[in-house]
């Protein structure tokens, strides 16, 4: 059994765990703590420094918390919330949560050579999420041989063979496939997706197609573009802002003093969102002082608390409502002119709201919000025109989220609020990086005018068919059609639904490689062979030729900006993602290659010069990088009203379906967040303070009604199943919370509750896992449970309660 092995273990005192006899799983020690109505705000700057202090970091992480996001700093590794193009604040434009992601990346803890050599891939797999972050930064690339127990580590020479090998002796290019996670820099993000072209594939399954794939699939066809039409300065003059499926406080929290900034000209907002999120209710600025010590403004002016999946049947019911103010009121609430001029389909949109489903009754009992709430929202919006749409994970991870942004779209064009000052839509980006990924090509299905451009520069003809995106990339794992996975960041493994079907996939690989700056799970489920690269971060100083380099990204507005690394690095054995391309490219491709691999590998200039040739929007890349704001992309939705070109420059109105939700009595829906103490996969600690847990991520959000209905009480121990596909899936020991959501809907984290997300529960058209729409039952807690679960799988690539 575990236990005993657990006593051998080599690891620090301060992460060594008590081995329990009578049970494999840890006492869960949950408090639960007030729930907050408000985000940011002096707890918020405490928390943030008292992190910095914990990580033993003060002096270089204060340093650097300074620089963050300022002109000549780097750009912070958390979210991709632009930095206000004139007036950043003088000590740092950082929120709590960019300081406890630099806390993570800027530690000085390392894990050495010596530390794989003490501890075996299994017993670093039976540490939680948490003490693995903690493990500290990656020192040197490792190896782990067939067999093996350990990572060894190997020259980076020695590495870079072995990959070469093994794409080699693959039968076919398409045998192999390039993960990319959202913090890679455009430089490294171009040479990259090169290579994998070069190579012969387009399996460049990424983040996106977990995250606003959804967004683009929805605004590609419609407005032309697949990005936001807002800049930050629209928030400033805008008069509505409706912010859908999205947790600002925790997820992007400078968009917070937009907010705050749009409501003092004069803006109304409504949040619609299952849970009252203490950054939607209200907020305290910890960059002002009288922030600090003023009261905070509240935020919301109408909170809508709508039931999981609800949103198109608020949408819809919006929208009737809307058109018979338009009746009442004629030329006052919709837009002739732009819909005349700018748009297609709209009398067939009209068309669709005699259908005897459309109806407010039928819409309101689907969405959960009562009748006056919906009217107080399209009274809203009726007599305005300046609105922004915001939305986040809420929307695009639910089965129907295409057409969900569609029907926003839809809303937005009655009121020719698209393209226009102070309004437009703002898909808010995860990964700091995460657009700039995309607009760098990596992408598994290009466009042919794309790979036309880099077979015009570059000689060389690119693959054509598309590759596999995340979910296809893991049934092709499992199916043995993808035999080498490389991942530049991120964590596969653990970001991805089914964990265990995923485990599996990933078992089967020949080689599995992470170039990654900390270790995680990702790095214990692995194929035949694997390495870990060590690479730097955005804090650290990037060196090359003795110098320290700047690079670019893209924000979620359309910003390309440079990044200047200000701390020396943790080791002097890190290479920088772009030389570590570079230098698998030279090794793998050797004289078949026709691109010079040794000039991008020696200078980022010559790559954005690259880029310059290949990409429309980076004219004269290397001197604008340089400016002090960067430079916006082009953006013909934002800018000129230019919409989908197939449609002469029009936008389509889309008709879409309204579902209907069965669930038994016994089922619940099950949306899967994040708490304010995670980055996606990486746990900073074990609260979610806005919400008013502490100390415990396996906790269910509960209605109280529900609770009683099923017999339970708070903080009973439960075990989730899901049953999809026939396959019965389980998350054993939870604490029930009661909170304030819709009955028959319950919320949990992620990644503890990714086993419980089918593979094959996916969102129509971008084929998104549709992790915020999970059908679960809730069973007491059998402390047999675990035996209902592979021991060696669930152990490992599964986190122990
Ligand atoms: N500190 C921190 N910052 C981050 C991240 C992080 O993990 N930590 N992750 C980054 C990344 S990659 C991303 S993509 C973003 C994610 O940021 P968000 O989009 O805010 O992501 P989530 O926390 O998953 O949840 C979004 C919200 O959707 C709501 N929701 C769930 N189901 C529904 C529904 O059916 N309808 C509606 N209207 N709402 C629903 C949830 O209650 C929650 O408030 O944040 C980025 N920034
Ligand atoms: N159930 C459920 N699943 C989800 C989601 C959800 O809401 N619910 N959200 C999805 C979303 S929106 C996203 S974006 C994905 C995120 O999926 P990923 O991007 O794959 O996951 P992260 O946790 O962000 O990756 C963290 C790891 O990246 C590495 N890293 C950090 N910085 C750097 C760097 O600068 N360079 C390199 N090379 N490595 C670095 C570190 O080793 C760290 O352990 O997860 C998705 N999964
Ligand atoms: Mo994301």
């Amino acid at each position: 059994m575990v236990m005993e092995e657990n006593n051998n273990q080599k690891l620090d005192q301060s992460v060594h765990k008590e081995p329990q006899a009578e049970n494999p799983y840890k006492l869960l020690n949950l408090k639960l703590t007030p729930v907050e109505k408000s985000a940011a705000g002096v707890p918020a700057v405490l928390a943030a420094f008292a992190d910095l202090i914990e990580e033993k970091t003060l002096i270089r992480g204060t340093k650097a918390l300074f620089k963050m996001n300022q002109v000549g700093g780097f750009d912070c590794p958390s979210c991709a919330w632009p930095d206000p193009d004139d007036e950043r604040s003088p000590v740092g434009e950082y929120c709590e949560n960019g300081a406890k992601a630099l806390a993570e990346e800027a530690t000085t803890k390392r894990v050495t050579p010596d530390f794989f050599k003490n501890n075996s891939v299994y017993d670093l797999s039976q540490l939680s999420d948490y003490e693995i972050g903690k493990m500290g930064r990656l020192t040197d690339p490792m190896y782990l041989r067939p067999g093996g127990t350990h990572y060894e580590p190997i020259s980076w020479e020695g590495a870079f063979q072995k990959i070469a090998e093994q794409l080699n002796a693959l039968e076919s290019p398409h045998q192999a496939a390039f993960y990319t996670s959202g913090r890679t820099s455009n430089e490294a993000s171009f040479v990259y997706q090169l290579f994998a072209k070069e190579l012969g594939t387009n399996n460049m399954p990424d983040c996106s197609n977990m995250c606003h794939e959804t967004s683009g699939s929805a605004l590609r066809p419609t407005i032309g573009i697949g990005k936001g039409t807002v800049k930050l300065d629209d928030f400033y003059e805008s008069e509505l802002i409706v912010i859908i499926g999205h947790n600002p406080g925790t997820n992007a929290p400078r968009m917070m003093s937009a907010l705050e900034k749009a409501k003092k000209n004069g803006a109304k907002i409504i949040a619609i969102n299952p849970l009252p999120e203490a950054g939607l209710m209200g907020f305290h600025n910890p960059q002002q002082v009288n922030g600090i010590i003023g009261k905070g403004v509240s935020l919301a002016d109408l909170y809508l608390p709508v039931k999981i999946n609800g949103d198109m049947a608020l949408l819809k019911a919006l929208e009737l409502i809307l058109l018979d103010l338009e009746a009442k009121n004629p030329g006052l609430v919709v837009h002739s002119d732009f819909i005349n001029n700018k748009t297609t389909g709209y009398t067939d949109f009209l068309a669709q709201f005699s259908k005897s489903d459309y109806n407010l009754e039928h819409l309101s009992q689907l969405s959960g919000i009562a009748i006056p709430d919906i009217q107080k929202a399209a009274e809203l919006l009726a007599y305005r025109n300046k609105i922004i749409f915001c939305w986040g994970m809420g929307l695009t991870q639910q089965p129907n989220g295409v057409d969900m942004i569609r029907e926003i779209l839809n809303i937005l064009l009655m009121k020719g609020s698209i393209g226009i000052k102070g309004g437009g839509v703002c898909p808010v980006r995860g990964h700091s990086n995460v657009q700039g990924n995309r607009t760098m090509l990596i992408d598994e299905k290009p466009t042919d005018e794309q790979l036309d451009r880099l077979q015009q520069y570059f000689g060389f003809d690119p693959p054509r068919e598309h590759g596999y995106d995340v979910v296809r990339a893991i049934k092709a794992m499992h199916a043995e059609k993808i035999k080498f996975l490389f991942c530049m960041g991120g964590n596969f493994l653990s970001a991805t639904p089914d964990t265990t079907f995923t485990a599996n996939a990933l078992r089967k690989l020949n080689l599995l490689v992470a170039v990654s700056t900390k270790l995680n799970r990702g790095h214990l489920i692995h194929g035949k062979e694997a390495l870990i690269l060590p690479t730097y971060g955005r804090s650290d100083k990037d060196i090359v030729n003795g110098e320290v380099q700047i690079v670019s990204t893209e924000n979620s507005m359309g910003v390309v900006q440079s990044s200047k690394g200000v701390l020396d690095a943790v080791s002097k054995n890190l290479v920088n993602e772009t030389q570590i391309v570079c230098r698998m490219a030279m090794a793998t491709l050797g004289d078949r290659s026709v691109v010079d691999w040794k000039r991008y590998h020696d200078s980022y200039d010559a790559v954005r010069d690259a880029i310059e040739q290949c990409i429309p929007g980076f004219e004269n890349y290397n001197v604008r990088v340089r400016q002090r704001d960067g430079f916006y992309l082009p953006n013909g939705a934002r800018d000129a009203q230019s919409f989908s070109q197939e449609l002469g420059g029009r936008a389509p109105f889309t008709l879409t379906d309204i579902p209907e939700n069965h669930l038994d009595a016994d089922e619940y829906m099950m949306a899967t967040t994040r708490t304010h103490d995670q980055f996606n996969t990486t746990i900073y600690g074990l609260d979610d303070r806005y919400r008013g847990i502490k100390n415990e991520r396996r906790v269910v959000f509960m209605n109280q009604k529900d609770i009683d209905k099923a017999g339970f009480k708070a903080g009973d121990k439960v075990d989730l199943y899901n049953y999809d596909d026939g396959i019965e899936r389980v998350a054993p020991l939870f604490l029930i919370v009661s909170y304030a959501i819709p009955e028959k809907n319950t919320v949990t984290y992620f990644p503890e509750t990714n086993v419980l997300v089918s593979v094959n529960n996916v969102v129509k058209e971008s084929n998104m896992p549709a992790s915020k729409y999970v059908k679960i039952k809730i069973k007491r807690h059998d402390p047999e449970v675990y035996k209902k679960v592979d021991e060696m799988l669930y152990r490992g690539a599964l986190q122990r309660p």
